[in-house]
């Protein structure tokens, strides 16, 4: 890439508050524990902290009209979304230390009001166990966590997929999901008919990482900007025991330093949201550890050993 590189802007978001198991209010401090900061640093980039945002305490309710805790999830992802917005707005590169994953809402949308605004394409890798495609009709238990990509795509409630102030906030089509191996009957159904792009770990079995990623990023151009949303649940459980939802059968770590040194190769990867790390799930902060070592190979750790680097 010729792009200068842009200062990498840390904003935690420590909240479980679309999830169906507490804990990912705690990923963001384990980030920092692992060295998020320092290692960034180590390759060169220029990494601010912006500490925590702030939001409501989770009550820990049973679903209303086929929603938990909207009100909450509605008021973290306004702040997400004001403070990945300001962050592109300066031209720097946010990094979203999650939290759930429906905080994906506020970032994308921040995201997209941003390419818009700059006349610039959208490209959504969504790293993932789950499709997060489920509408209040489908979910088989109202975590918004599991409905990220239908809010962004205008389907869900009002106040949620109006809150980058443009309603769809992105389109289907501007979305790639990599490692799916579980998605609910109805979001299946829905995925199909909403034509999302999907290559799922039996794509992945079948014709390699490289592959899919090849397709994935595929007519990325030099007015693209390229979104990662990262939900650690996408890694094999036995590298990434620490969230709330692990589903047997992910990307290996060799699987997923290529699916990240893939991204890093393209030098458009202009925005992430590491999202779903629970560290009341892990052993020993191992999972942040794996999640850091990712993150280095996003942003280029590995190819120093690479020709023309
Ligand atoms: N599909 C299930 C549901 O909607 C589980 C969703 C779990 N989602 C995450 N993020 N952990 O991908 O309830
Ligand atoms: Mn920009
Ligand atoms: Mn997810
Ligand atoms: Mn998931």
């Amino acid at each position: 890439s010729t792009n200068p590189v842009p200062t990498v802007a840390l904003i935690g978001a420590p909240t479980d508050i679309g999830a169906g198991a507490r804990g990912a209010s705690m990923g963001p401090e384990a980030m920092r524990v692992a060295g998020i900061q320092p290692a960034l640093e180590a390759h060169g980039l220029t990494v601010v902290d912006r500490g925590n945002l702030i939001g409501p305490a989770n009550p820990w309710q049973p679903p209303t009209d086929g929603y938990r805790h909207l009100p909450e999830v509605t008021a973290w992802n306004r702040s997400v979304h004001e403070a990945v917005y300001a962050e592109l707005a300066q031209g720097n590169l946010p990094v979203l230390l999650g939290g759930d994953h429906c905080l994906a809402i506020g970032s994308i949308s921040a995201v997209a009001r941003h390419c818009r605004e700059q006349g610039k394409k959208l490209r959504v890798l969504w790293l993932d166990a789950h499709a997060d495609f489920n509408t209040s009709q489908l979910t088989p238990s109202g975590n918004i966590h599991g409905m990220p990509v239908a809010c962004l795509s205008g389907h869900g409630p009002q106040e949620l997929i109006e809150i980058g102030g443009h309603v769809p906030a992105i389109s289907p089509k501007w979305v790639r999901q990599i490692g799916i191996r579980s998605v609910d009957p109805g979001e299946k159904r829905f995925v199909h008919q909403q034509d999302l792009e999907v290559f799922d770990m039996r794509f992945i079995d079948e014709m390699g990482m490289r592959h899919a990623m090849e397709l994935a990023l595929a007519t990325l151009d030099a007015n693209t900007h390229l979104h990662v949303s990262f939900d650690v649940d996408f890694l094999e459980p036995e590298i990434a025991p620490g969230v709330g939802t692990t589903v047997n059968g992910g990307p290996t770590y060799r699987e997923a330093q290529l699916c990240m040194e893939m991204i890093a190769d393209t030098g458009r990867m202009a925005s992430l949201d590491l999202m779903e790390l629970n560290p009341a799930y892990d052993v020993k902060n191992r999972t942040a550890v794996v999640a850091l070592d990712l993150i280095e190979s996003l942003f280029g750790k590995s190819t120093l050993m690479r020709k023309g680097h």
